[in-house]
């Protein structure tokens, strides 16, 4: 059985392009979910993501199993904090925050994440994960506390896509936040595909189909829709 990793790994060496819809546990009414599973399975997804910078209810584990239960995608956490894991998930986007200099996003919510993943099953995705400013404040940032690298400074985005692909992380999420105004620049993604060989993620402000296009030609191997889907769970049929 091949792993999510490589799967990905596969999709990008043969020019597949990704996408993943990211349902956000808090913002999930659980008895309406049989009408957005039914669009999920609908949907050109291949991937879903689970996960929220502030999760305040319970409700993850119920949605891991119904998701599990009633699609066959990929169900991969994309966590806020480490209060966000479950076993019935099938893998996990190990983060660290690397455009920040908050070390309990760089180190310490790993250090804590670590001993309960390791008891688990879920297939652990070490992701570089780059904030990058988009004209608002999003939810990211404000509850990381930390700054977004200016969307101007490529060398700076750059820079740090490469020490996190150095470091040894298995994928890059260029993130501009959930409801960003501006999603990553295009040339940006351009740019930090052109220069770094692992699959690269990206998403925030993505709202409407060309624009996922666009971050496919720019090199994006995998599109993160969250916000768009979530308020038109007919997004994809136009
Ligand atoms: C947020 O990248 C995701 O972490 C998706 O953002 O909600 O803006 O689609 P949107």
């Amino acid at each position: 059985l091949r792993t999510i990793h490589q799967q990905i790994l596969d999709a990008k060496k043969n020019g597949q392009k990704l996408l993943a819809i990211l349902l956000d546990p808090d913002k999930i009414v659980l008895e309406n979910i049989d009408h957005l599973i039914l669009k999920i399975n609908e949907s050109p997804a291949t991937h879903i993501f689970v996960g929220g910078s502030i999760v305040q209810n319970t409700i993850l584990e119920d949605l891991i199993s119904v998701l599990k239960q009633k699609t066959n995608l990929p169900v991969i956490i994309f966590p806020g904090d480490p209060s966000q894991i479950s076993p019935q998930a099938d893998a996990i986007l190990f983060l660290s925050l690397l455009s920040g200099r908050n070390p309990d996003y760089l180190i310490e919510y790993q250090v804590q994440a670590a001993p309960v993943l390791k008891k688990m099953k879920i297939e652990v995705i070490s992701t570089g994960y780059i904030l990058i400013e988009s004209g608002n404040e999003t939810a990211v940032a404000r509850v990381s506390k930390t700054k977004p690298l200016n969307r101007e400074n490529f060398d700076l985005a750059l820079a740090t896509a490469q020490a996190g692909e150095m470091l040894g992380n298995k994928l890059m999420y260029l993130e501009a936040g959930s409801g960003a105004k501006n999603a990553v620049p295009l040339k940006m993604i351009q740019l930090i595909s052109q220069n770094i060989e692992i699959p690269i993620i990206v998403g925030g402000g993505i709202v409407d189909l060309h624009a996922i296009q666009n971050a496919y030609n720019a090199g994006a191997d995998l599109v993160v829709i969250g916000t768009a889907f979530e308020n038109d769970s007919h997004f994809f049929e136009s």
